[in-house]
């Protein structure tokens, strides 16, 4: 064996330990060592049977996702290495048991389906995730898990990605024992019990009764279809899970194992798993900041509170009562209160009708949070969120008050999205407490959160906001104070080409449906509509001291507020909307643009989709050149995770500058010297973008070091 595989006997069994810490990945090593133990398992004729369990934490958790690179960047197509070996397994001649604990996914799963039987903690789940990777289950998951499991719920696993829990695991066939108490003693005798009984060991892949038939696989496979076509969009790998699991009920096994490898191929070499793929590392590898080690001491957060309970105040103290965190949520006045609290109310008894989680959930997540109009119980808390108006003074005012009435350890952060933290801080006596935690509408939806270091902020307040991230259930990035952060400072040229397009001729509906044909969630119209047109123009009237003289700025929205078209709030802003808030393109409007531009002088002209994406995707990429260059980013990795979490940038592009590495930096540089000769100084290339162009390279080879950037 090697130290990756141990082999240990006990009892007339052989048992097969993982060691392959931390999620005992499928890594070059571990299928080598396990086959060597089964071969002495059947050449042993003291052992009579056979079990698999993983060391640590889990069983195995799939495949090594980093092979996936080697594989696609190498010479020869190939597909999942260890698949021969589950053959191997399934045909050995003495029993063998899985004894699944913590996550069996993926590859994980599918060595466990090989095996004749399967026996799980009560506390583990199962599951084939790989199509949030962009791929599908490539060692039979797909023609195992139907056999198991029945087709409609192989295909839900395997389409979908979702895990399921050991009781389901049980009732669907997927396990055949959950043991309460030690893990391996169960398995062991649960294994002695199959040995007793002389049946001979049960090949997965013998089973066929769960297969169903054309008349009920078809419309299984017709409603899975449609789902991916919505929940899955622009993703293939779910749509090649579903032919494959359907392959399943139509081939031979060996026949829908070679469906399933052509099928797996396809998906492995697409631009969509790479994006996904550079997704999942990414989110992981935000946590890692250079300067502040993984062993920088944390501060305990016992206890939280979070100032204004509006939608955003609401949203943070909802994310601390989620995590089981008792949180105080301060208001200005009762009625401010009261509203908060029915907001919050509404939004769980939302997910309790829809059967989220049961009532007696709600009502614990209720009493964690305590509503008060004072600072009692503020001197206790472990850290505070100040979530008022973003307004300057305010928030300094605020902060002198919490510089007051909290402990000297309690972190002090702030919700602004777009305002000076140093500023901020220096409104207190601790500007090292002080730090921003930049959530995103809805705060208890959307994942991301901006961890904004100022120039004081300690080491352990940066480590606690990325442990309190990790326990809120959010992906924290640590960015530098600029004005707008990353993502917000993005979103400014981003919108302004936008809106710059629609005062050149493209319809709102033409802009906005490009963009949403590019996989994002919602166009920039209608996010500015979504968002409030005047909240836009309150920005644009904080930063009107920033406009430079003689530089375009985009019109229309200044027209829609004088207006009062502040968009869904007013029931009209780019858009007109019914009572069911569908957007309704309104013909006066696409008037009143062309009147705006050609009052100032604007060309009208027929915009193509391409031009639509490249005004308003390059404008973000050179953007984002710009904050790496200045350090407000530490990775552009760091923005795709910023973008794929907070902005509805589509996972399967892999985030803005993933996305600009797929296109190839020399084309996007070259391109925006040509807006640049046409549009201006607004299209100036960012420095490094040029240089990396020129020197053939990509923000991906930037991530890695491979230039650094010299001020
Ligand atoms: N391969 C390589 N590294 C992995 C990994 C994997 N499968 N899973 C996790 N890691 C790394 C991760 O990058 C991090 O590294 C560390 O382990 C801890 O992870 C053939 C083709 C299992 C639920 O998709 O869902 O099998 O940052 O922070 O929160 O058909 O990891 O420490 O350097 O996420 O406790 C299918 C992916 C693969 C499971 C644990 N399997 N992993 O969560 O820890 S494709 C998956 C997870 C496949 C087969 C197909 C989670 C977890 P670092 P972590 P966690």
């Amino acid at each position: 064996m090697s130290e990756l595989v141990s082999l240990t006997k006990q009892d007339g069994i052989g048992i097969i330990t993982i060691n392959n810490p931390p999620v005992n990945a499928l890594s070059p090593g571990v299928p080598e060592g396990i086959a060597a133990a089964l071969e002495e398992i059947e050449n042993d004729e003291s052992l009579t049977g056979g079990i698999i369990i993983g060391g640590g934490q889990t069983f195995i958790a799939g495949a090594d996702i980093k092979e996936f690179g080697k594989i696609t960047s190498g010479e020869n197509k190939r597909g999942v290495a260890f698949l021969p070996l589950l053959k191997r397994i399934e045909d050995s001649p003495k029993p063998l048991v899985a004894a699944i604990h913590g996550t069996a996914f993926g590859g994980g799963l599918e060595v466990a389906m090989a095996f004749h039987y399967r026996v799980i903690a009560p506390t583990a789940q199962v599951g084939q995730p790989e199509v949030n990777l962009g791929i599908i289950p490539g060692a039979a998951g797909t023609q195992r898990l139907p056999r198991l499991a029945g087709v409609e719920k192989a295909v839900e696993m395997c389409a979908f990605g979702a895990p399921i829990k050991a009781g389901d695991a049980l009732k669907y066939g997927i396990v055949d024992r959950v043991i309460e108490g030690d893990l391996l003693a169960g398995a062991i005798a649960f294994l002695q019990e199959k040995i007793a009984s002389n049946e001979p060991p049960r090949r997965t892949c013998d089973l066929t009764d769960k297969l169903g038939d054309e008349a009920t696989n078809a419309p299984i496979f017709a409603a899975a279809k449609k789902q991916a076509a919505k929940v899955r969009r622009g993703q293939p790998a779910a749509l090649a899970a579903i032919d494959a699991v359907e392959a399943a009920t139509k081939l031979s096994f060996e026949e829908g194992v070679k469906r399933e490898q052509e099928l797996f191929l396809e998906c492995l070499y697409s631009t969509a798993s790479k994006a996904l793929i550079h997704a999942f590392f990414g989110e992981r590898a935000v946590a890692k900041i250079p300067d502040i080690p993984k062993a920088t001491p944390v501060y305990e957060i016992k206890k939280a509170a979070v100032i204004g309970a509006g939608t955003m105040g609401g949203g943070i103290a909802m994310n601390y009562a989620n995590a089981g965190i008792p949180v105080l949520l301060k208001e200005a006045s009762q009625e401010l209160l009261d509203k908060g609290l029915a907001v919050i109310r509404k939004n769980y008894q939302n997910s309790v009708n829809k059967g989220r989680f049961p009532q007696e959930v709600m009502d614990k997540r209720m009493a964690l949070i305590t509503p008060t109009l004072t600072y009692d119980g503020f001197a206790e808390a472990d850290i505070v969120t100040e979530a008022v108006f973003e307004g300057m003074a305010l928030k300094k005012q605020v902060f002198g008050e919490l510089d007051k009435v909290c402990k000297a350890t309690c972190i002090l952060a702030s919700n602004t999205s777009t305002l000076d933290i140093d500023e901020i801080a220096a409104a207190t006596t601790r500007p090292e407490m002080v730090i921003g935690h930049h959530y995103f509408s809805p705060a208890n939806v959307m994942r991301l959160l901006e961890i904004v270091r100022g120039k004081a902020t300690r080491k352990e307040v940066i480590a606690t906001s990325l442990a309190i991230a990790k326990k809120l259930k959010k992906v924290g990035v640590v960015v530098g104070n600029c004005r707008g952060f990353v993502g917000n400072r993005m979103l400014h040229p981003y919108g302004r080409e936008a809106i710059f397009l629609v005062e050149e001729g493209a319809r709102p509906q033409d802009v906005d449906g490009a963009l949403y044909e590019f996989g994002l969630a919602m166009g920039y119209l209608s996010m500015s509509d979504l968002a409030g047109i005047d909240v836009g123009w309150r920005v644009r009237q904080e930063a009107k001291h920033l406009e430079k003289p003689g530089i375009r700025q985009p019109l229309i929205g200044d027209k829609l507020y004088e207006m009062g078209r502040y968009g869904q709030k007013t029931g009209a802003g780019f858009y007109d909307y019914d009572e069911k808030r569908n957007r309704i393109p309104n013909p006066e409007i696409e008037a009143l643009i062309k009147e705006t531009a050609s009052e100032a002088g604007i060309a009208q002209r027929d915009i193509s989709k391409d031009e639509i994406i490249e005004r308003t995707m390059y404008a973000l990429i050179n953007e984002g050149a710009k904050i790496l260059e200045e350090g407000i980013a530490l990775r552009a990795v760091d923005i795709d995770i910023i973008y794929l979490n907070g902005y509805g940038y589509p996972s399967w592009r892999g985030g803005p500058m993933f996305y600009a590495d797929t296109v190839g930096l020399k084309k996007v540089y070259e391109r925006i010297c040509e807006f640049q000769a046409q549009h201006g100084e607004l299209w100036e290339p960012a420095p490094l973008l040029k240089r990396l162009a020129e020197e053939g390279k990509t923000f991906a080879d930037f991530d890695k070091g491979g230039l650094t950037v010299t001020a």
